[in-house]
This record gives C-alpha cells, sequence and structure tokens, in this order.
C-alpha cells in the first residue's frame, strides 16, 4: 500500500495532471491491485464489526436509522483506526493528489460509502467544493469502487469541464450524507453530457471539488455498491473555518431533529 514509485514518472504525472485540468476529473484504472483490495476490504469488514458501534452517531449514517444492515457512510474513518490513517497520509493516494493539484496537500477525510440493494439512495448532483468553502477552491476527491459497481447499483458521473464554470447555487436536498446539491441541475446539462463509470474494485476516480458529479440509486436486487472515499486539499486553498463550524452544527442540529442520526 505505501508503494508510491510508479508515481514518480514525470511523463505519467504530466498526463495526469493535464487530464484532470482539462477534465476536471480523472480514472485510474486499478490504482490498488487485487491483493491490496482485498487486504482493504478485510480491514472494513473488521472495522464494522468492532467499532461502528463506538462511534459518534455525527460519523455513522444508516439508510434507515432503524435497520443497523442498512449502513450508509462512515465518516474520518483515519480517526478511528492507523491502517485508514496510513491510506490518507504519506500514501499513493496522498501523492497522487499532490500531483493532480500540482501542491502540498492534506488529507481531510476517510469515508466508507455504501448504497445497500434496493433502498441505497441517489446522490444528488453536487459540486465538493460547497462543503469545502474554500479560497482558492483547489481540492480533490477521491472515490475508489470496493466491489464492482455500473448503472443497476449507482456508478458516479461527472460533467466534463464543469470545474472551470464555477459555482453552481445549492440548496437543501434531504438526503442524508449530501444535505446540498445543485438546485437546477439539468439546466445546463442533460444525460448525454454524463460521463459515467462503471468500476471495478480498486479503480480510483478523482474529481476536482468544483467538478458535478451525481450518483443513482441501487436499484439491484441484493447487491451492494461500496467504496471508499478521500479527500485532500492543496496547501493554497484556505478554509473558512468559522463558517465550517457554523455549517456542521447546523446540519448535526437539523439530522438530529428529523431523527436521521
Ligand atoms: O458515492 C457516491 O455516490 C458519490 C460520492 C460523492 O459524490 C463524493 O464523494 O463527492
Amino acid at each position: 500500500m505505501k508503494r508510491v514509485d510508479d508515481l514518480n514518472d514525470k511523463n505519467l504525472q504530466r498526463k495526469l495532471r493535464n487530464d484532470f485540468l482539462t477534465d476536471g476529473y480523472i480514472f485510474f484504472p486499478g490504482f490498488l491491485n487485487s491483493s491490496e483490495i482485498i487486504e482493504v476490504n478485510e480491514k472494513l469488514n473488521t472495522f464494522k464489526k468492532t467499532k461502528v458501534d463506538n462511534m459518534p452517531r455525527s460519523d455513522v449514517y444508516f439508510e434507515d436509522i432503524n435497520d443497523k444492515t442498512s449502513l450508509k457512510q462512515l465518516q474520518r474513518l483515519f480517526r478511528y483506526d492507523s491502517y485508514f490513517a496510513d491510506m490518507m497520509v504519506n500514501s499513493r493516494f496522498e501523492k497522487l493528489a499532490s500531483i493532480l493539484l500540482d501542491d502540498r496537500v492534506e488529507g481531510k477525510n476517510v469515508q466508507y460509502f455504501n448504497k445497500p440493494p434496493k433502498i441505497g439512495q441517489p446522490t444528488p448532483a453536487h459540486q465538493d467544493g460547497y462543503y469545502f468553502m474554500l479560497e482558492p477552491n483547489e481540492a480533490v476527491t477521491m472515490w475508489m469502487a470496493l466491489e464492482p459497481v455500473d448503472e443497476e447499483t449507482g456508478c458516479v458521473r461527472y460533467i466534463k469541464g464543469s470545474h472551470l464554470n464555477g459555482m453552481r447555487e445549492h440548496g437543501k436536498t434531504g438526503t442524508l450524507g449530501f444535505s446540498q446539491g445543485i438546485l437546477d441541475y439539468g439546466r445546463k446539462e442533460t444525460d448525454k453530457n454524463e460521463i459515467f463509470y462503471p468500476t471495478k474494485s480498486g479503480d480510483l476516480l478523482v474529481h476536482h471539488s468544483m467538478t458535478i458529479h451525481r450518483a443513482d440509486g441501487n436499484s439491484s436486487e441484493n447487491r451492494t455498491r461500496q467504496a471508499m472515499g478521500f479527500i485532500y486539499y492543496a496547501n493554497k486553498a484556505k478554509e473558512d473555518v468559522e463558517a465550517q463550524k457554523a455549517y456542521q452544527k447546523k446540519l448535526a442540529k437539523d439530522l438530529t431533529k428529523e431523527n436521521k442520526v
């Protein structure tokens, strides 16, 4: 997992950065190999069995709060297990983030995403930068498939080049884990503009914090849709810490009131 040497190739770095600057995202098939992804899945399974019950409610989301088999998201895994801290810091993920943002970077989050079969909800169209509150808005989100993901289970969809067109207006979505979405999504874009990515285990998608993206729900009968997320901010990006705190406080209050956490 700690190998970073293959990312030292200058030609590869140039290509990755150019594609990222043009499209607002990159697709990196097989970023983790099969034995690495088996190890990650084992660690996550142990984590779910042993640690989730003791995590604060703000870091654990279920599709249905009364159904403990409907786990939807885990936040900030790096705080609870050094294995996930090691995945975030001084790792291939960090190195790739640094190449794409052309800056030193700081890891901010390691997440687990699931969409349980039949009830896994769609991810509303959004730009992560709206949540991040950065100036300049220079950050990346990495999304890594932990199992095969396709149109039926809800693969990630991007609007190519949308990171170049500024921040769209966002508003409340009612979706747990993605509380804010683009209010008029579909006014400027159609399904034809969306590039979607069926993925295999270990494939990685990385998008810029201004790139518009979304995903469908999981309409399959019995397949889960599991993935991990990694978030890195560029050193040059300054956080509006006060606005962040106020947003987190309001979100926690709203979710508790709505009995969602
Ligand atoms: O897993 C998903 O459906 C999307 C994840 C996402 O939108 C994000 O991490 O920004």
